[in-house]
């Protein structure tokens, strides 16, 4: 089990997994953080589990993951900024990971929108940002993580669409090396948000997002449809044009996208 020890010897943030919670086995590490008083969990504290027994995703989807292979982590955000950044945060985030999973294994991967990260066309990573009020009625953000790191095996519903840093890489990985990374990473694309002009930060996104120009399928509650993705909005929903020329905001509650 990751020990909350290991985690912080070394940690080189200054609020970002200061305060730990950790699990052998849990429901979910969001809805533990969402549960938490404000006074517990200060800005950047952390949740990690081994085991998540109702580990969800975006639309009532479930995030599977098995015990003691991957990284399952949520962090509280008391947000220094106003809702138009804080609907940036996922992209922060798969910044932020793309980055330590680059700088811990040399791998590269791509941004879907709004919350995956790809390796060779395969998820490796999910992330799911909720809120809920904290006692100060300030406005508390929770930001899942799901990362499959050394997880050899996928189910066969997901094994053409899903991949772990272990099978693309060929070697075990080091979880806290890994986890010490991403809480850097995170903080440092956290403070670039919030210091600086969401532009620079979607740039960011932009060159690492494969998805521009590309075919995709939108799927939208029951319909789905064919649209080509153009930008993305500094409000974080993607722009698209539809095949008869419209064009498009889609925001990411709403929405699953597939590549055509
Ligand atoms: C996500 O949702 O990708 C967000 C996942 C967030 C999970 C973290 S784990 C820690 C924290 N606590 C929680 O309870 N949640 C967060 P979405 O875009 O809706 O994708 C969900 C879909 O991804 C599922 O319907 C499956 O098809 C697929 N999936 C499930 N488990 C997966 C895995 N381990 N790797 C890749 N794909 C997976």
């Amino acid at each position: 089990m990751i020990d909350k020890t290991q985690i912080i010897d070394q940690l080189n943030t200054k609020s970002f997994g200061h305060t730990v919670f950790s699990f052998d086995s849990i429901d979910s590490t969001n809805t533990f953080a969402k549960q938490l008083q404000s006074n517990d969990a200060p800005h950047g504290t952390l949740i990690i589990a081994e085991e998540q027994t109702a580990g969800r995703g975006r639309l009532q989807r479930n995030w599977v993951s098995p015990f003691g292979k991957n990284l399952l982590l949520s962090i509280i955000l008391f947000p220094d900024f106003g809702m138009e950044k804080i609907l940036l945060l996922p992209f922060a985030g798969s910044l932020a990971i793309a980055d330590a999973i680059e700088n811990v294994t040399g791998l590269s991967s791509t941004c879907k929108w709004p919350n995956d990260l790809l390796i060779n066309g395969k998820k490796v990573c999910g992330m799911l940002l909720e809120s809920s009020l904290g006692n100060s009625a300030q406005e508390k953000i929770v930001l899942g993580i799901g990362l499959n790191v050394n997880q050899e095996e996928f189910s066969e519903d997901l094994k053409s669409k899903a991949s772990s840093l272990q099978l693309e890489c060929g070697a075990v990985i080091n979880r806290v090396t890994l986890l010490r990374n991403i809480l850097e990473e995170l903080e440092h694309r956290y403070e670039q948000l919030s210091h600086f002009p969401s532009q620079r930060l979607l740039n960011d996104w932009r060159m690492k997002a494969l998805l521009f120009g590309k075919k995709i399928t939108v799927l939208e509650s029951e319909f789905s449809f064919t649209a080509t993705a153009i930008d993305v909005n500094e409000d974080g929903s993607l722009i698209i044009e539809t095949e008869d020329g419209l064009k498009r905001n889609i925001f990411a509650g709403d929405v699953s996208l597939a590549y055509s």
